[in-house]
């Protein structure tokens, strides 16, 4: 998408720490010519969501007494599992918000089309990680919007079916020792870190650059034996002893997509989540979770590629279809993509 058509959520000022989310979109809004306050709305309304989800996983630790465990609590009431509510917030609240003429979420199988109104397309995975909620270990929400692609008429499938180079906001909020929401308009990355008394997202990270080399790789090397040779020899070579090129990297492997990917666009280096024997496809979903990562690593000048291709570039054919996903600091991908096309042995 050509940036004039990008709504713009991004300060014409340097973003200033301790600037309000609220703050920040606003002063994208008010930079953009023309614009009518409803991608401004809706971002906020995301940020409501995130608020809201936020509330519920911190108190996820007494889930025996409060429920959220899909069983029965103790006043003997049917409970509701997190990922479920998760999945209900964001679709109450972005359905309430009336800018959205499609909602599709890893938690529903078919998309939901609003007829009525709402020129915005909104993808997410309500509660990633979920397998985690358990250990508490950290987990997150990842989403991605877009607009209609259909002009006039009811929305349809295709709306949702758009590249990731399409997007006009991504982001993530990740439920760790803090709240963090990052956001990208298309105009550099941004972090807001939640004060849980205030109840604000303040600026925190302003403009994140993934370094162009990391020192740590992400992966599950427990797939190892499955793997195509390509993706065995990167592993073997990064796991490799070499000091003069910075061998071998730190492993760090959360299992959370949102924290593992987080910590790569801070600190550099990489995550790869390559197709194996068991994923032939790969096993992360393009749509709201590869591609919101591809588009918030390439604005913060990292990269992201399911091996053959860039991520952005591939067209969906499905709401869920998977993607191999490698994204962290550009030369570490480059390396990756080298030893799976067999450039390098
Ligand atoms: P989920 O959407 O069901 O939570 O699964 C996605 C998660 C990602 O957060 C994470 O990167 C990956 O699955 C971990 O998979 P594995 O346990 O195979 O390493
Ligand atoms: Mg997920």
């Amino acid at each position: 998408m050509s940036d004039s058509l990008r709504p713009s959520a991004h300060p014409p000022h340097p973003p200033v720490v301790g600037t309000t989310l609220r703050e920040h979109v606003l002063l994208g809004m008010r930079a953009a010519a023309g614009a009518s306050g409803e991608f401004t709305s809706l971002l906020n309304h995301i940020s409501l969501a995130v608020r809201i989800i936020t509330s519920r996983v911190r108190s996820a630790g007494l889930a025996d007494m409060l429920g959220y465990t899909g069983d029965t609590n103790v006043q003997g009431e049917e409970v509701q599992k997190l990922d479920e509510y998760a999945n209900e917030v964001l679709l109450s609240v972005l359905e309430r918000s009336g800018h959205c003429c499609l909602l599709a979420s890893e938690e529903l199988e078919e998309a939901i089309f609003n007829e009525k109104s709402g020129k915005y397309v909104v993808l997410f995975d309500p509660l990633d990680g979920s397998s985690n909620i358990d250990t508490n270990v950290s987990i997150g929400t990842i989403f991605a919007v877009y607009r209609r692609r259909t002009r006039e008429g009811k929305p349809i499938l295709d709306d949702a079916l758009q590249p990731g180079r399409d997007i006009v906001a991504a982001g993530y909020a990740l439920y760790g020792p803090s709240t963090i929401f990052v956001l990208t308009t298309g105009h550099g990355v941004h972090g807001f870190t939640l004060d849980p008394n205030v109840g604000e997202f303040f600026l925190s990270h302003p403009n994140i650059r993934c370094p162009p080399k990391g020192a740590c790789y992400s992966a599950n090397l427990g797939n190892y034996e499955r793997w195509a040779p390509g993706a065995q020899r990167w592993a073997d070579w990064i796991n490799s002893e070499d000091k003069d090129h910075g061998l071998p990297y730190g492993q760090r492997y959360v299992g959370s997509l949102v924290a593992d990917a987080h910590r790569t666009l801070l600190k550099g280096g990489i995550f790869a989540y390559p197709a194996d024997k068991k994923s032939p496809d790969g096993k992360l979903r393009l749509l709201y979770e590869a591609n919101p990562f591809a588009f918030l690593f390439e604005q913060a000048g990292g990269m992201a590629t399911n091996g053959a291709e860039r991520i952005l570039d591939v067209l969906p054919t499905a709401l869920h279809q998977r993607t191999p996903l490698v994204v962290g600091s550009r030369e570490d991908v480059l390396h990756f993509r080298e030893f799976l096309t067999g450039e390098r042995t």
